[in-house]
């Protein structure tokens, strides 16, 4: 039996939270997090403002704001942020706080305004930010002094991040650069967004993205997303291949790298890139063919939409899978795009807002059909969302401990954790 004093003592050690710089100082490479990483309030705290107030976060596309007066907003923790394109077509984001009493500005997720208006005392901002018009303040009043606070927002070949430090990673641009050359032929800016959706996935944000980082569970519960991809293409153990799969594999990678040839040769950069756990920054790409017609995530793995993306003429131009640090995943195919963008809720719940872009002058029923389009993606999403909750279970047991990974197959996994790790530890100081 513990006696009082030592009782109180336990009391208040886990009314403390766990000790976040010891947990991240003795992470083991190789296996997943200690529980309280997927389950505490205080290191859910942590990551918000160490990882998602603090890095570049993927929020969203240009298309999500076409036309100027155009706005979204978004939620990070406490702060929730506009992004509005201005009337010189210029995308911005700002603080949706009223500098006057500090009202929400706006309240929808997406909508359409002439200036923006706080409905409170009706204070007017010009799309730019500018204070224009708040009555009764007096002679000594300088709109001037009363913008709209602006938050760091950049473009990347039109995927929109934002981030909330006063001084943004400066590697971002590193990023870009590598980058745009294998986004730029997809023209995000000349799509637009034909269906989107959020779900709420029951875990940790980082066990949706671990989850996201690795293909091995995809033969045992994607029988929908399988038949598109290429099971090569994420890993395997070469030890347990027979000879049939030896030959199989030295198939793939001769297509491989036949079709990277072919398609750099064509203007479609497409070998790989990785920096996923050593830049502040951290991304990977790389441009890998598909299984049967080779076309698109789709059922019958033939393009969703007829009308392909930019001026692609080449149906089969396999996948473009993007990853970035902390927060998103997304794969350009020569007719759509599907992106996905993971927004923590709390300690044990995360938003997973997925958008599928086609080009903006297709049609709906002409040249795509929204339910094929969206098919193999949200019956994905619902099988990986169940996934996240049975580990999100499992850390709260008692008999959860870190387990490893598979050195063939989870490498994305544990450079996620490394990532995260590495820049908990950079700001804690550890
Ligand atoms: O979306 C991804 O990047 C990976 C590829 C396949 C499984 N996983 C969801
Ligand atoms: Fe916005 Fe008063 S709080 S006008
Ligand atoms: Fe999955």
């Amino acid at each position: 039996m513990l006696d009082t004093i030592e009782r109180s003592l336990i009391d208040s050690a886990s009314l403390a939270g766990p000790d976040i710089r010891s947990l991240v100082a003795r992470r083991r490479k190789g296996y997943s997090l200690e529980a309280p990483f997927y389950t505490s309030p205080e290191i859910f705290k942590a990551d918000m403002d160490l990882i998602f107030h603090r890095h570049w976060i993927y929020v969203g596309v240009e298309p999500d704001v076409p036309e100027p007066g155009d706005a979204m907003t978004v939620q990070l923790g406490e702060d929730s942020i506009v992004i509005v394109r201005d009337d010189d077509n210029a995308v911005r984001a700002f603080h949706n706080v009223c500098r006057h009493r500090g009202a929400r500005l706006i309240h929808d997720y997406k909508t359409t305004v002439g200036n923006i208006v706080c409905r409170y005392h009706q204070w007017t901002y010009k799309l730019d930010g500018e204070l224009v018009f708040a009555e009764h303040m007096g002679e000594g009043f300088n709109l001037g002094c009363h913008s709209l606070k602006p938050v760091h927002l950049k473009s990347l070949a039109g995927l929109l991040f934002v981030c909330l430090a006063a001084e943004p990673p400066a590697d971002f641009d590193a990023m870009a650069e590598r980058m745009s050359p294998y986004l730029a032929p997809h023209r995000i800016a000349d799509t637009k967004v034909a269906h989107e959706e959020d779900i709420i996935e029951p875990g940790n944000w980082k066990l949706t993205m671990e989850n996201n980082r690795e293909c091995y569970h995809c033969a045992g519960n994607h029988p929908e997303l399988t038949v598109p991809l290429y099971a090569y293409g994420f890993g395997f153990a070469p030890q347990e291949l027979d000879e049939v799969g030896r030959e199989e594999v030295e198939r793939y990678s001769a297509m491989v790298e036949s079709l990277h040839n072919q398609w750099e040769a064509a203007g479609f950069p497409a070998r790989p890139v990785e920096h996923l756990d050593d830049m502040i920054t951290g991304y990977r790409t790389e441009r890998l063919p598909l299984a049967g017609a080779g076309e698109s995530h789709t059922h019958n793995t033939e393009v969703a939409c007829t009308r392909l993306l930019g001026d692609i003429q080449e149906r089969r131009l396999g996948g473009l899978t993007f990853h970035t640090q902390p927060n998103s995943w997304h794969h350009f195919m020569s007719d759509h795009i599907v992106t996905f963008s993971v927004i923590p809720l709390d300690a044990e719940r995360s938003l997973l807002r997925t958008k599928w872009l086609v080009h903006k002058d297709a049609r709906q029923g002409i040249d795509y059909d929204v339910d094929n389009l969206k098919s193999v993606w949200n019956v994905t999403n619902a099988q990986d969302s169940e996934l996240v909750g049975f580990c999100q279970a499992g850390a709260r047991s008692q008999a959860y401990e870190p387990g490893p990974y598979s050195v063939h197959t989870e490498d994305m996994v544990d450079r996620f954790c490394n990532w995260y790790i590495g820049r908990m530890a950079a700001q804690l100081g550890v």
